[in-house]
């Protein structure tokens, strides 16, 4: 169990750190790197977010959290942009919470600007739940957003209760299929349906549409078959420390 005095000692104390895993397109380059959360616990080693995710949000803690996820995307992004990479985009999971948080706009807009970053490199991802929870509310939140520049993900599609009606006057730029669907990829004929109608539906709304969770080739063929736009998965990369990444973005350190 995750207490909450942990989380506030984890945050005081530098224990979070982040991993970036890319999305690929279709030809294999890099389009842009999901930014994912970390806990470096000093005894228990490596923490994922679903350890600690739930209690994080609970105690409102998820806030802090995320302004510093936020923060640590910007100055990385300063940093590659400053060394040649000037295309990076990242993408920035938000919980509910986060999204609710009257400051978000301000705190999104005002990191950006302290790291001198166009808004068209960041990208943010909710699940579906997220935005149905108010979604009139969630309505007026991805307007501004989006007024501002900023790009908007459905994180995990498909397995919340979003109305269709509704996503098509949202302004989303993205859908990503829930890596639920994947796993039994090319095989199983209703994933295989469910996934073929996301893609259709993403094309004929104008989104972009990512394939997550694709672990071996036969699904990422699927998926190229389909059309669909951008590829993500332990396939290509597992998600690994910005250093790591680096290389890939032909950032590679110097030799001597
Ligand atoms: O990386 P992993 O598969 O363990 O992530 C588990 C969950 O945690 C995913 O649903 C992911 O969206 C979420 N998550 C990862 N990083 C962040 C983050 O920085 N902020 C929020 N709110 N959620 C995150
Ligand atoms: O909910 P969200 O899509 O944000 O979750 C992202 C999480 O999915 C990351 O924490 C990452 O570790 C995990 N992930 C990324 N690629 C794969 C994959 O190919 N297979 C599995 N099982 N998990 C993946
Ligand atoms: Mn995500
Ligand atoms: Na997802």
């Amino acid at each position: 169990m995750v207490l909450e005095a942990d989380l506030r000692r984890a945050l005081a104390e530098s224990q979070f750190e982040l991993h970036y895993q890319p999305i690929h397109d279709a030809d294999g380059g890099v389009h842009s790197l999901e930014a994912l959360l970390r806990w470096q616990h000093p005894e228990r080693g490596l923490v994922a977010p679903d350890v600690f995710m739930q209690s994080a949000e609970r105690s409102g803690l998820i806030v802090p959290i995320g302004a510093w996820v936020l923060r640590t995307v910007c100055s990385q992004l300063r940093v590659w942009h400053d060394a040649g990479a000037v295309d990076v985009k990242v993408a920035v999971n938000l919980s509910a919470r986060q999204f609710r948080d009257p400051d978000l706009v301000g705190l999104v807009m005002g990191t950006l600007a302290e790291f001198d970053l166009d808004p068209s490199c960041l990208a943010l991802e909710l699940t579906e739940s997220s935005i149905m929870q108010q979604p009139e509310r969630a309505r007026a939140t991805l307007d501004e957003l989006r007024r501002n520049g900023l790009r908007i993900a459905v994180d995990d599609f498909g397995t919340g209760y979003s109305s269709l009606s509704y996503l098509k006057r949202l302004p989303i730029h993205a859908l990503k299929i829930d890596r639920s669907f994947m796993t039994d990829l090319p095989d199983n004929r209703e994933s295989g349906a469910i996934v073929s109608a996301i893609v259709t539906m993403s094309r004929a709304l104008g989104l972009t549409v990512v394939g997550e969770g694709v672990e071996n080739s036969a699904q990422a063929r699927f998926l190229n078959d389909l059309g669909c736009d951008l590829l993500q998965g332990f396939l290509f990369e597992q998600p690994a420390p910005a250093m790591v990444i680096e290389s890939l973005l032909g950032l590679g350190r110097r030799a001597g």
